[in-house]
């Protein structure tokens, strides 16, 4: 299990690894993907460690309404109406940092459902 000590996006949160970032706010950062899979690709995260969305809502519901809306904020900033917002939760789907974190995906059509 990852701990705040050890954790990537801790570390980017506390600027003591690099991140192209966004937006910043007491309660979220956001910074652009690494690895973007869309012309718009930032992942919004809450300064606070958790592993997951589901545990970031059992410790602090309206986090949760904060990493959406500083979310809607990214995008009207890349100029974007329609945009994918996910939550990737356990390995099985995807998720591989266990840092909470809502991609923002935008930019180009996209299909569903996702693969
Ligand atoms: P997920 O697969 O849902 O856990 O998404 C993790 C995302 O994190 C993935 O799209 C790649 C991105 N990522 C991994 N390492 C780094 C990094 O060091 N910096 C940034 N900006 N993004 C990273």
């Amino acid at each position: 299990m990852t701990t705040a000590e050890d954790c990537l996006f801790c570390q980017i949160v506390a600027g003591e690894i690099p991140g192209d970032v966004v937006l910043s706010t007491d309660r979220v950062v956001a910074f652009r993907d690494v690895a973007p899979v869309a012309p718009t690709h930032v992942l919004v995260v809450p300064r606070e460690h958790a592993s997951d969305a589901a545990a970031t809502a059992a410790a602090d519901t309206a986090l949760v309404g904060d990493l959406v809306a500083a979310a809607a904020e990214v995008a009207a900033a890349d100029g974007l109406d329609d945009y994918r917002l996910v939550f990737n939760t356990g390995a099985g789907v995807g998720q591989s940092v266990f840092h909470t974190h809502l991609h923002v995906l935008g930019g180009r059509a996209m299909t569903w459902p996702p693969g």
